[in-house]
């Protein structure tokens, strides 16, 4: 059986992530989609004033191409270290279609966290393929590395995987969990649909919401109030309101920290998050 969590925030503590980089949007479809590492540097620092403690973080080729190249990835570390203090996750998930090895490119570059895909889902047109045993061995180099997995639920079934992961212990009882919403052709980003996967959970994860387009601030308002943490983001979401890009994804953290405060959230540091991540 899994233990009790060992570390934890209190209930009113709430971590918000910035997704800002993300594999397949693009600046043709938002042109503050940030591609070099100091574009991302800026952006990051940008989320982390506006209150983001975590950075999800993709990298980029000069023109945009997704990438998930070590070299790429340490460059945006280092850049952002030079500009914040934010936890950096990395994407082990990579864009449609990279194969496993190469979507690791982000663990060689020591990040404290980094994120862990259930299962395969639809993803638009396409299928993102997360067989099972990619994700155990995925699940057991991020252990080897020392960083706090996000377990990315996208379905039912994931939270299953997720949960048989946590039982045998390949993955450690402090991971955290996502559930991503709204995903064309996969969970839709809905109030029933998070409940009942928060019912779900049966142990004290911490557990945060990623949802799709026009969801994303309604579902993070609603992560606020069921007490979990919300992402927000270009990655996941292009605008700030109908017909309004968002110019960046710092306007909708500054967001996310409004529906946060609002409902009697307090919104938690870096350094702060670290105490817990780095707890014994
Ligand atoms: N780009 C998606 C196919 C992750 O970062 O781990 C997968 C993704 C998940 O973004
Ligand atoms: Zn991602």
């Amino acid at each position: 059986m899994a233990e009790e969590a060992s570390m934890s925030l209190a209930d009113d503590e709430l971590v918000i992530t910035a997704a800002i980089v993300g594999a397949e949007v693009t600046r043709a479809q938002n042109p503050h989609v940030p591609y070099s590492a100091e574009e991302i540097a800026t952006e990051a620092a940008r989320c982390a004033d506006a209150g983001a403690a975590v950075i999800h973080l993709h990298v980029r080729e000069p023109d945009g191409t997704p990438t998930q190249s070590a070299a790429a990835f340490q460059a945006a570390i280092e850049a952002i270290r030079a500009r914040c203090d934010v936890v950096i996750q990395v994407s082990t998930g990579g864009a449609v279609g990279m194969d496993v090895e190469e979507r690791l490119g982000g663990l060689a570059c020591a990040p404290e966290m980094a994120t862990l895909n259930c299962g395969s889902t639809n993803f638009g047109d396409a299928v993102f393929v997360n067989a099972v045993p990619d994700v155990r061995q995925i699940a057991r180099r991020i252990a080897q590395i020392g960083a706090t997995p996000e377990l990315e639920v996208y379905e039912v079934g994931h939270l299953d995987l997720a949960m048989s992961l946590l039982d045998e212990g390949v993955v450690a009882s402090h991971a955290w969990l996502q559930f991503v919403l709204g995903v064309p052709g996969a969970a839709g980003a809905r109030e029933s649909v998070l409940r009942f996967m928060i019912s779900e959970l049966g142990r004290p994860l911490h557990w945060s919401v990623a949802a799709v387009g026009r969801h994303q601030l309604p579902m993070a308002a609603l992560a606020c109030e069921l007490g979990g943490h919300p992402r927000v983001g270009l990655e996941d979401n292009l605008f700030l309101r109908r017909g309004v890009l968002a110019e960046g994804s710092a306007p909708l953290v500054e967001r996310a920290a409004e529906l946060a405060r609002e409902r009697g959230r307090q919104v938690v540091s870096a350094g702060h998050l670290r105490g817990v991540l780095t707890a014994p």
